[in-house]
C-alpha cells in the first residue's frame, strides 16, 4: 500500500476515534474494499505461515489459531510464552503486508515501525481470555489491532488484574490502538458472533496485533 491508498482509510473514521478505558477505536476505519485486500494479504501470510494451535505454559489447547508475519512472531508452547524469529515449523515469518503496516502508520502516532503481526483466528467458539500484551521490549509504542470477519465482544480492563471492565462489539473494518496509559490494559475477547460478516464465505474472524517486540535501544528481545 502506498501513500496514497490511505484514502481507501474512512477519514471521519480516522479523524474522530471512539474511546472505551483509554484504548482509542477507530470504527469502520477500513471500508469493504480495503479489507478484501487486506484478506488477499492475510491468506498469502497463511499460505507461507500455516496456523498453528497454541498450547498454553500450562498446557492448555487455546481455541484461536494463530500464525504471524513480521520479523518476530509471538508464540505459546510448553516452554512459555515469547517471541521467535522463525515459525514453528522451522520458516522464516513472511513479511508485514504493505498494506497493514499503512494502517500503523495512519493511526500509531509518532512509534517504531511495527515488527510482528500477530494472525488470529477465530471460528466459531473461539475467545481469547483476559490478559496483558506484555512480552515486548517497548511499552512506549502501541499495539493496533485490526478487526476482519464476524463481531468480536472485546472487554478492556485496566492495568490491574482486577480493575472494573467494559466492553464493545468490534466489527469488520474497525482498528483499535492500545496506546499510552492503556498499553498495558487487561483485555480479551468473550465471543464472538458466528457468520455475523459476509466477509469470510465460511463465517470466522480474523484479528491482526501489531507490535513493536525490541527494546527502544535496539537490542534482542
Ligand atoms: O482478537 C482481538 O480482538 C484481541 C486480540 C488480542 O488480545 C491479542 O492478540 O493480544
Amino acid at each position: 500500500m502506498t501513500g496514497a491508498d490511505l484514502d481507501e482509510l474512512d477519514a471521519a473514521s480516522l479523524a474522530a476515534p471512539a474511546e472505551l478505558k483509554g484504548v482509542r477505536i477507530h470504527q469502520g476505519l477500513l471500508p469493504p474494499a480495503a479489507q478484501a485486500a487486506l484478506l488477499d494479504d492475510i491468506r498469502a501470510v497463511v499460505r507461507a505461515a500455516p496456523l498453528v494451535r497454541p498450547v498454553t505454559p500450562g498446557g492448555r489447547a487455546m481455541s484461536v489459531r494463530m500464525t504471524a508475519a513480521g520479523a518476530f512472531g509471538w508464540i505459546t508452547d510448553r516452554a512459555g510464552y515469547r517471541y521467535e524469529r522463525r515459525h514453528p515449523s522451522g520458516v522464516p515469518w513472511p513479511p508485514i503486508p504493505a498494506r497493514v503496516r499503512a494502517i500503523w502508520e495512519a493511526v500509531a502516532g509518532p512509534a517504531r515501525a511495527p515488527e510482528c503481526c500477530l494472525v488470529n483466528w477465530y471460528a466459531d467458539g473461539a475467545r481469547m481470555g483476559l490478559h496483558q500484551d506484555r512480552d515486548e521490549g517497548d511499552f512506549g509504542c502501541p499495539v493496533v489491532s485490526i478487526s476482519l470477519g464476524d463481531d468480536a465482544l472485546f472487554r478492556v480492563g485496566g492495568t490491574e488484574r482486577r480493575a472494573p471492565t467494559r466492553s464493545i462489539w468490534l466489527r469488520s473494518g474497525d482498528v483499535a490502538v492500545m496506546g499510552g496509559a492503556a498499553r498495558l490494559a487487561w483485555h480479551g475477547v468473550d465471543r464472538t458472533r458466528f457468520a455475523s460478516s459476509s466477509l469470510l464465505p465460511d463465517g470466522g474472524r480474523i484479528n491482526l496485533t501489531l507490535r513493536v517486540v525490541t527494546p527502544p535501544d535496539g537490542g534482542a528481545a
